[in-house]
């Protein structure tokens, strides 16, 4: 993460501290890491870092109070403002490995995912599930993360595409009241989210990139569960909105062959 700080305090030194996040059962090293902001001029000295406190490695709250207030600075586009609920994408992350079949599930099977899973049989299998885009087509997917086993969340990364981060929650996502909350004036626009153990995100973006993009869990092992799909984006109408043909020449060949 780069950060822009403004420097508009009183002259002196002052602490950056931070110190690991983990919502899983699994602990992180639980130390907490400082630096020193020192302004020109000021005096050497006289800090004390046994002052410093900081939210509990697993304070859950915090970090999604903390992450809410991260707004997109250089807003050059608007995210897709209205997604008509025919073409509205909605995954679950628990779900994506479940069933067999040509396409990926656009209606995951509902329950209570973040609920007393002990017991709940994952089910997966093997399969081949690409969800297929017309070009330029509004897209929004929701990520459902679950309280399933002892692991923490998911840092989930698309290919192909930047998204914006529309929105972020503790617990199922609601699909009539927790788009009430969505950022469409600031949101970031990035290519990886962090899905919470137990929440949800809401991403939106435009595909306007012809071609097939992977999206998955950034962890290899969860990606080798099957924490993945494949995004297919149709051509557009013109040249400039479509995939270059191969050379009339045919493709190269890797050298040695
Ligand atoms: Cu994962």
């Amino acid at each position: 993460m780069d950060v822009l700080v403004s420097t508009n305090q009183n002259i002196g030194q002052y602490y950056m501290a931070m110190r690991p996040f983990s919502d899983g059962a699994f602990p992180a090293t639980n130390n907490i890491t400082t630096g020193i902001l020192q302004y020109t001029n000021s005096d050497v000295g006289g800090l004390n870092n046994s002052t410093i406190t900081l939210p509990l490695m697993n304070d859950v709250n915090a970090a999604y109070n903390f992450t809410a207030r991260i707004k997109n600075s250089n807003v050059t586009q608007n995210p897709p403002l209205n997604v008509p609920t025919d073409i509205d994408r909605r995954v679950s992350i628990a779900i994506a490995t479940n069933n067999n079949g040509e396409d990926f599930p656009l209606n995951p099977p509902v329950y209570n995912y973040t609920g007393e899973l002990t017991g709940f049989p994952p089910g997966t299998s093997l399969g081949t599930r690409a969800v297929v885009l017309n070009y330029g087509e509004a897209v929004e997917i929701v990520l459902q993360a679950t309280n399933f086993g002892a692991g923490g969340g998911h840092p989930i990364h698309l290919h192909g595409f930047s998204f914006y981060w529309v929105g972020t929650g503790i617990g199922n996502f609601n699909n009539i009241t927790d788009p009430m909350s969505y950022n469409l004036v600031d949101p970031p626009l990035i290519n990886t989210i962090q899905v919470g153990r137990g929440g949800w995100v809401a991403l939106r973006f435009f595909a306007d990139n012809p071609g097939v993009w992977f999206m998955h869990c950034h962890y290899e092992r969860h990606s080798s569960f099957g924490m993945d799909t494949v995004f297919i984006v149709r051509n557009g109408t013109t040249v400039g909105t479509s995939i270059r043909p191969p050379p009339a020449s045919g493709m190269p060949r890797c050298p040695g062959t």
